[in-house]
């Protein structure tokens, strides 16, 4: 799809998806869809894209997925696909080249525990960008959220790799990256300063070309969030 403006309702239904093509649907502030981004733009995947305005769904688009949820992934034999963790891996088992995820079941294995274990820290981003809409005191928040940077940092010492599997980017630093991008449009990236390895890895991921090519400035996150907050989101934000 030419345009990156979303999709309504009453928006006319796409056609099927091109020849050799897998379609994304997607919305451009989404960490979750983020996440499907990044791996098609790592591993250069040849891909169309659709962007859905999440309040008004197009009626095609829940007949596909009818939690009306983004990411959603749909292939070329029409299968339909979302959560983004099983997208990614999905993609990373489709499309061999450059895999992402490591060979070994024990290797899989250990992805989805630390998948799990940050499961539990990027609800930080929506819980700070909420209190900070209600101008509510953020001290305790940060504390919390600066005990689970220490563990990741602790973690990352422990292992000594410039990466959370190692020297190269894989699946799970692509799964944790989109909150660490918000996470400094709420004025929360200063707690790095605490965690050095952590901060390292953060300054290595901003280099990698996916990253680059998926990523919104902090201003921009910080714009489209101002507008989520008086409840009229604006997906088309920038463009
Ligand atoms: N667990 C899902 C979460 C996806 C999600 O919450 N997406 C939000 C946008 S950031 C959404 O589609 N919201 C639409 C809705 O709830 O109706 C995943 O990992 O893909």
């Amino acid at each position: 799809m030419a345009t990156e403006k979303c999709f309504t309702r009453g928006s006319a239904a796409p056609g099927p998806v091109p020849k050799g093509h897998i379609r994304l649907f997607s919305m451009r502030f989404c960490p979750f869809a983020q996440r499907a981004r990044l791996v098609l733009a790592a591993k250069g995947i040849k891909h169309d894209k659709i962007n859905i305005h999440l309040k008004e769904q197009p009626e095609w688009f829940l007949e596909k997925n009818p939690l009306g949820l983004v990411p959603t992934l749909e292939t070329e034999a029409g299968e339909v696909l979302y959560e983004s963790p099983i997208i990614c891996d999905y993609l990373d088992e489709v499309y061999p080249e450059k895999k992402l995820l490591p060979a070994s079941p024990f290797g899989k294995a250990q992805q989805r525990m630390m998948l799990e274990h940050f499961s539990k820290v990027a609800p930080y981003f929506y819980k700070i960008a909420m209190a900070k809409k209600k101008n509510a005191d953020l001290t305790d928040l940060k504390a919390e959220l600066k005990e689970k940077f220490v563990k990741l940092d602790e973690d990352l010492a422990k292992k000594k790799t410039k990466f959370f599997f190692g020297d190269s980017i894989t699946m799970i630093d692509y799964m944790m990256w989109p909150f660490f991008e918000r996470f400094e449009a709420v004025g929360v990236l200063c707690l790095l300063d605490d965690t050095p390895e952590l901060k390292k890895w953060f300054n290595r991921m901003q280099e990698d070309p996916a990253v680059k090519a998926c990523s919104h400035s902090t201003e921009t996150h910080q714009a489209f969030i101002k507008t989520a907050f008086n409840d009229s989101p604006d997906y088309d934000y920038g463009l």
